[in-house]
């Protein structure tokens, strides 16, 4: 066992869909065959992870008969206890039949929107019976080309009502699940609504039981909008919306790559972990840490499992970089000047008439505080240090 060699203990998760991607894109077929489910959890059990997510058609074909799903979902749970893996996150395939074209919970046509929460309590079931506790919504058909076809604000209400609807089947059946919404920008559809984690968190504060729904942000999608995901991140936990989270990597500018993790963006991928094992001394994040990201099309199965050791390792090794920045005692040193004890009882726990008067009288020299350097070029080269391993050990 060596340092970085992911356990249980990491709560590292793929989707089926990650590992068993089967290299297909936009312009050409798959290059891999077809994983099946159970060989999946295997060899992810074998690799050190700690459980897999499943959106409905991952495991049972859509259109399966009862009797069908019945056996696959037998074998699969008994997968699952073999290897002890678990199943912390489902979801539902909303995107790929043809019959979510123009959306699902969002479509004008009533019919798609029926079928849409028909196949979503029938995936939510299917979840609740592999022991999910967090149910994943991410719309890739909730959006539009013609922007005339709908007006954006009916899109929203459907969207709405879909939501507090499924909250109402979940709290009904006592499954005990959360939601967790996840924001992308565009593709496939043009442009897709509630764009960002930012409109997901503002999405969940009109919703008839926002209190069971979070957010699942994904790397690349608020990367793919330009944002930091570090701080869309950190303003979902400082409301503790953050239920979920899809990491992977990602270019700027760029279609969603859904790359291996810390694959591009080392800095951000360093900033966000340091954000989620909360090294920096604030709350740290508890949920599973869930890969939504697949292999190069250049890859055999043998490269699809070192693309997801890699995954794991990159986490472990930013995690032990974090740990020894945050323990330097000259970046601690650093972010220590940063904060005035005296003056921040007087700027925190809201207003009062005795600390309006104080700030009034307050004496502040403009020029010297203007003046004064904040050492920020000193504390971002030692973290680039700890980060090249030059610092830190
Ligand atoms: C894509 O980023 C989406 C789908 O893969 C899935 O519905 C969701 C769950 O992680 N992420
Ligand atoms: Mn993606
Ligand atoms: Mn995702």
């Amino acid at each position: 066992m060596h340092a970085f060699d992911p356990v249980r203990e990491d709560k590292f998760t793929f989707g089926l869909w990650t590992v068993g991607n089967p290299g297909r894109d936009p312009f050409g077929p798959s290059v891999r065959p077809t994983m099946d489910p159970n060989h999946i959890v295997r060899r992810l059990a074998e690799l050190g992870a700690y459980g897999v997510n499943l959106h409905d058609n991952d495991l049972v074909p859509f259109g399966a008969s009862a009797s069908e799903q019945s056996a696959i979902v037998k074998a699969f749970k008994q997968t699952l206890a073999d290897t002890g893996m678990v199943v912390p996150m489902a979801t539902t395939n909303l995107f790929s039949h043809p019959i979510f074209k123009d959306g699902a919970f969002t479509a004008n046509d009533p019919k798609v929107r029926a079928f849409a929460l028909q196949k979503t309590m029938r995936a939510i079931d299917l979840g609740a019976e592999l022991g999910a506790k967090i149910y994943v919504f991410w719309g890739g058909r909730e959006g539009v080309e013609a922007d005339a076809c709908r007006d954006p604000r009916t899109a929203w209400h459907r969207m709405r009502d879909a939501i507090d609807f499924l909250c109402g089947y979940v709290r009904d059946n006592n499954y005990g699940m959360k939601f967790a919404l996840e924001a992308k920008p565009n593709e496939p559809r043009g442009d897709l609504y509630l764009p960002t984690t930012g409109h997901m968190l503002h999405f969940i504060s009109t919703l008839e039981h926002g209190d069971m729904v979070g957010v699942n942000p994904e790397v690349a999608h608020e990367v793919m909008a330009g944002l930091s995901f570090a701080h869309n991140v950190a303003q979902a936990m400082a409301c503790d919306k953050l239920f979920h989270i899809d990491l992977n990597g990602q270019k700027i500018g760029r279609y969603d790559q859904d790359l291996r993790f810390g694959s591009e963006d080392q800095k951000g991928a360093f900033l966000l972990v340091r954000l989620l094992e909360g090294t920096a001394g604030g709350p740290g994040y508890e949920g599973p840490r869930h890969f939504d990201a697949h292999a190069y099309r250049t890859e055999d199965e043998e490269g699809v499992w070192a693309f997801a050791t890699g995954c794991m390792r990159t986490y472990k090794i930013l995690k032990a970089r974090a740990q020894a920045f945050d323990a330097d005692p000259e970046v601690t040193a650093l972010i220590a000047e940063q904060t005035d004890r005296e003056l921040t009882p007087l700027l925190t726990r809201g207003y009062t008439i005795q600390k309006a008067a104080k700030l009034k009288e307050l004496e502040i020299d403009v020029d010297a505080v203007a003046s004064r350097g904040l050492g920020y070029e000193r504390l971002d080269q030692l973290m680039v240090e700890h980060l090249l391993g030059v610092r830190g050990g």
